[in-house]
């Protein structure tokens, strides 16, 4: 699926994200960057190791990436120039500020692109996998954050949520095609 919103491209694909050829691939991180399973797994065995090396030597330097913000690596072998690891919160019942935690980790992702200067980028349905986070919500966040970041910053040309699996591609199909 493809549209606009405010003049930027949007594409929901049902895929793998280590797969995508853009600028940055975002990483659905935890606070240690300590890549474990699910996109992380997935960006590790394909990107190669350098990329828990580089996150390594971040946490040692600046201490672990609060819920809500992100960092930067290299990519490896992945076909994308930067991963941006972005935490998103665990999902705890919703009274812990959680939507508001991946708010910022959307927000804080492209942010982070337009300050490097590129123009595409992939995003996982960040929190929705392990951590728990209700796919709907996390697909109406995603939405909101886009339409108002994009409203304010022209800086990027595409925007793409990859997801491979098709239930949650599908749940954010339904959210981006409704006005
Ligand atoms: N490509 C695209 N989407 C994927 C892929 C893939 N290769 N693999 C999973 N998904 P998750 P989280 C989807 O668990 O919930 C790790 O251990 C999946 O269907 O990757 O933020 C980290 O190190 C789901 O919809 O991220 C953290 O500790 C979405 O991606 C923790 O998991 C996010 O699932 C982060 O958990």
């Amino acid at each position: 699926m493809e549209i606009k919103i405010n003049n930027v491209t949007v594409r929901l694909i049902n895929d793998d994200i280590t797969e995508q050829h853009v600028d940055a691939i975002v990483n659905a991180a935890n606070s240690s960057l300590k890549h474990g399973g699910g996109v992380a797994g997935a960006i590790l065995k394909k990107g190669g190791y350098i990329i828990q090396e580089e996150s390594d030597e971040y946490v040692q330097k600046h201490g672990p990436v609060p819920t809500g913000g992100v960092t930067v690596t290299t990519a490896g072998n992945l076909n994308a120039k930067y991963i941006i690891h972005a935490v998103g919160p665990v999902w705890r019942g919703g009274e812990n500020n959680e939507e508001e935690k991946l708010r910022s980790a959307i927000w804080n992702s492209l942010k982070t692109a337009c300050k490097l200067n590129i123009k595409t980028i992939a995003f996982p349905a960040i929190s929705s996998g392990i951590f728990g986070f209700p796919v709907d919500r996390c697909a109406k966040i995603f939405k909101e954050v886009i339409s108002k970041f994009t409203s304010k910053e022209r800086c990027l040309d595409e925007i793409r949520i990859v997801n491979i699996d098709s239930y949650v591609h599908e749940v954010f199909v339904k959210e981006f095609s409704c006005d």
